[in-house]
């Protein structure tokens, strides 16, 4: 099966660091597509993901998978080892919840604000719009706080146990780094979970 993903995009870096704690990244076939370089926006690539957009996974069937929360399902039920999803109905539920909350209000929070405060995403955010950017901005601190309140009595983000919900906090706190802001340096809890994942090796 092949992977195409970009290098450093936080979208395709979830499903990786996901194969990565899993011990089966040499599983797949990586090919790099640059979103940069518009490589995405090709006629034969939209023929593997109609929205333009990494990571997409292609089995060896043919069946495409373009969301990167479902590539990983799909990964958790072949590799079963280490589960990262739920291994029972009260797990699931946990580590669904928390992990949708850390994309929806975290992730993709900030990425609002990185798309359209950035001059480096004009051609991708069009057009760029300076109160999306702001409001975006402050709904991201807001919840990196709430994060930290959450860490404060939690060793990890659900279920007491590693979790993609981890890996998906994880990409974010380092994607960050294109506002130049580093969240896991000002909050003392996300911080202490930040050394604990990067001593886990998985972002490689
Ligand atoms: N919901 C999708 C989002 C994928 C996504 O937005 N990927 C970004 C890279 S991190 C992308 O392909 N951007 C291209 C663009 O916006 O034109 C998923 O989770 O896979």
């Amino acid at each position: 099966m092949k992977l195409y993903h970009s290098p450093l995009a936080p979208n395709p870096d979830r499903v990786i660091f996901f194969l990565r704690a899993k011990g089966k990244l040499e599983a797949v076939d990586l090919e790099e597509i640059q979103i940069m370089k518009l490589e995405h926006k090709t006629d034969e690539y939209r023929d593997i993901s109609p929205f333009a957009q990494v990571p997409a996974l292609v089995l060896d069937d043919g069946t495409k998978i373009t969301e990167s929360r479902a590539i990983c399902t799909y990964f958790d039920n072949i590799f079963p080892e280490p589960n990262l999803m739920g291994a029972d109905a009260k797990e699931k539920a946990l580590i669904e919840m928390w992990d949708r909350r850390v994309e929806l209000m975290f992730f993709l929070q900030f990425a609002t604000w990185f798309r359209n405060a950035h001059p480096a995403m004009a051609p991708l955010e069009v057009p760029q719009s300076a109160e999306s950017a702001a409001k975006a901005e402050k709904a991201a601190r807001r919840m990196a706080v709430k994060i930290d309140e959450h860490l404060a009595d939690n060793e990890y983000m659900a279920a007491g146990r590693f979790s993609i919900a981890d890996i998906t906090l994880y990409v974010t706190c380092g994607f960050c780094r294109v506002m130049k802001w580093a969240p896991h340096k000002e909050l003392a809890n996300l911080g202490r979970w930040h050394e604990a994942m990067t001593a886990r090796g998985f972002a490689g």
